[in-house]
């Protein structure tokens, strides 16, 4: 029997989550790691990109690989609800693995920020969506401030299971590729999903807790962390120029972009953030979002695959510093597109909007003449 059933009974013994602990899962995990055939070439680029494609979890984002491990264990502790903000991904990932577990989901998101295939998930699945005047850092503040005062499981990634679950990607990279690659690179919110990556790859290139904040940070968990002798990536975070506080290197209080689920100014997982830096010898970097949504759309049209506009940062960012030398060509570089595109189908058609759509009576000759001009 080959059934698989998610990534917590794939990578178990790697995870704080006990044996006779039934996990709450999707199917979620093991996601394309697709290799450019097309772009490098196109641009005069000698390097060997991969995209991870997250895509294609369940709820359509890497949110599920983090959601998967803290419902779970809220569930085994006993929880009734859990809560979190959201830029959208996390809301829609949050009201799915509730509604699986049977639990009750409270969001808070930015009012009229978030895309409508998010919102679209969060109302179908059932959770109760509190519309918050403001944007993603004050719906995470309030969050903070109502767990103290009722019974409820945050969810956000300031939950240690979170980066457990998202340190799975890291696993999935390596046991595909044989090694970790040259650079990973990632779009950059609140930096739990790069923390997450370097957990993992730390973990399996047997790095001491004494050599890592990033490892010490988890030191009270208990599970597996045995070496494979693999080696680690240098790491590379990149943000939307209006919401960059990692690459400006202080918080910014009124984030604004295009990639909505990025659109985050008070980071939470700022010193985890720097660690994976400094112990990588990384770097962060932002880029404009005519910047991204051209990567978005690079993508789409010269390789097949449809991302979100945050998505879209990791594969702009690396592109441009392997133009400007700073990732030396012929290296090997994996970047994780964290959302599928068919979540904000508003951004995507206001690019093609220039996009000609031919219409004409439903004849053959009609059609004909459309097709040969
Ligand atoms: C597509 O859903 O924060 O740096 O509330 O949805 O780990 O925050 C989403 C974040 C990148 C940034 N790409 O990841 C939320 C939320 C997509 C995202 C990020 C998000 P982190």
């Amino acid at each position: 029997m080959t059934h698989y059933t998610g990534l917590i009974n794939n990578y178990r013994s790697r995870l704080p989550i006990a044996d006779g602990v039934e996990a709450i899962e999707l199917g979620e995990g093991q996601t394309p790691l697709i290799k450019l055939r097309n772009i490098p070439s196109k641009l005069g680029i000698d390097a060997e990109i991969y995209v991870k494609f997250e895509g294609l979890n369940i709820t359509g984002s890497f949110k599920d690989r983090g959601m998967t491990m803290a419902v779970t264990a809220a569930v085994a502790d006993g929880a009734k609800a859990i809560i979190c903000a959201s830029t959208g991904n996390t809301s829609a990932a949050a009201a799915a693995y509730a509604a699986r577990a049977g639990i009750k989901a409270f969001v808070l998101i930015p009012e009229g920020k978030i895309a409508m295939g998010k919102l679209a998930q969060a109302m179908i699945h059932g959770c109760e969506i509190i519309q918050i005047e403001g944007n993603f850092d004050d719906g995470m503040r309030l969050v903070k401030e109502v767990a103290e005062h009722a019974p409820v499981t945050i969810v956000n990634s300031i939950n240690p299971y979170r980066l457990q679950g998202q340190k799975t990607a890291a696993f999935e990279v390596v046991d595909e590729l044989g090694d970790a690659p040259d650079y990973h690179c990632l779009p950059v919110g609140n930096a739990g999903n790069i923390s997450g990556y370097w957990l993992g790859y730390s973990e399996y290139a047997g790095t001491s807790a004494e050599d890592s904040f990033v490892i010490n940070h988890f030191k009270e968990m208990e599970y597996d962390r045995s070496a494979k002798g693999t080696k680690t990536p240098t790491m590379v975070g990149y943000q939307a120029a209006g919401a960059a506080p990692f690459a400006h290197g202080e918080m910014v209080d009124n984030p604004e972009t295009v990639a909505t689920a990025i659109r985050i100014g008070h980071p939470q997982s700022w010193d985890l953030a720097h660690a994976v830096e400094k112990e990588s010898g990384g770097w962060f970097d932002a880029l404009s979002d005519e910047e991204i949504l051209a990567a978005q759309k690079l993508l789409a049209q010269s390789e097949g695959v449809f991302c979100e506009p945050a998505s879209a940062t990791s594969l702009a960012g690396a592109l441009r510093d392997l133009k400007n030398g700073r990732i030396p060509q012929g290296s090997r570089i994996v970047c994780t597109l964290t959302g599928n595109g068919l979540k904000d189908p508003d951004t995507a058609m206001a690019q093609c909007s220039d996009t000609p759509i031919t219409t004409v009576p439903a004849t053959l000759d009609a059609v004909k003449a459309a097709i040969i001009g």
